[in-house]
């Protein structure tokens, strides 16, 4: 069994529903496109960066841009419709339990950390008031690599001062499921299994998680 000392949470998709905001404005792009953009298209880009994103949505699509300026330009633009779904954000935004369960957390000693892929992540821990609530953030603008690389989780990690194989980490995508196992670290999913399957355990939600199910996730 792993003793966890800390506990590592992705951002999009499990502290807040900003994967919904995504996956609105990676829409909105492809129907300017013509062509049609699923859930199931979105579950591929969550975890990944911005511009790996584009990539793989234009993949979708069928459609070729290669100039790198160009791509830029159109990640701006889904990043503009993005950050106007996030600026109107508030804490009655924190996904149910959440916030109880952090409080928990950190009442117990446990050490707690954000490891995000995006580089709006301070943008919304902000919004919600959670500006100087975690020990350690880490996200898109300290990485050089996005997740699946395990770069994001252990850089939250050294942070904290804790080796890898006593971190925890909640994720709700295959892409950061991937990266915490490569970390060496506990990797728990958020959501739906059909979606996280590689995940060492599974919780649908937060709505009963406390701080005593900590042991539980590690057997
Ligand atoms: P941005 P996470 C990820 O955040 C999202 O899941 C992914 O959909 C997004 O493309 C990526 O951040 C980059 O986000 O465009 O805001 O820099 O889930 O790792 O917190
Ligand atoms: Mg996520």
């Amino acid at each position: 069994m792993q003793e966890i000392k800390a506990v590592i949470f992705d951002l999009d998709g499990v502290v807040v529903d900003t994967a919904i905001f995504h996956y609105k404005a990676w829409k909105r792009l492809a129907d300017e496109y013509g062509f049609d953009f699923t859930p199931e298209h979105n579950e591929k880009l969550k975890g990944i960066s911005r511009l790996e994103s584009l990539d793989i949505l234009l993949s979708i699509g069928g459609i070729e841009i290669d100039s790198i300026d160009e791509r830029n330009r159109i990640a701006n633009l889904k990043n503009d419709w993005y950050r106007d779904y996030i600026l109107k954000m508030t804490p009655n935004d924190i996904l149910p339990g959440v916030k109880n369960f952090l409080i928990d957390l950190k009442n117990t000693n446990y050490k707690i950390a954000i490891g995000s892929s995006s580089k709006n992540a301070n943008t919304i821990l902000e919004r919600i008031g959670f500006d100087s609530f975690f020990d350690a953030v880490v996200d898109g603008l300290q990485i050089s690599k996005s997740k699946p690389d395990p770069e994001v989780f252990l850089k939250a990690a050294a942070k904290l001062n804790i080796n890898p194989e006593n971190c925890m980490v909640f994720e709700d995508a295959a892409a950061g499921i991937e990266a915490a196992k490569r970390a060496g670290m506990l990797a728990i999913g958020v959501g739906k299994y059909e979606h996280l399957s590689n995940a060492d355990k599974v919780i649908p939600d937060f709505s009963n998680m406390n701080v005593l199910m900590i042991d539980n996730l590690t057997k």
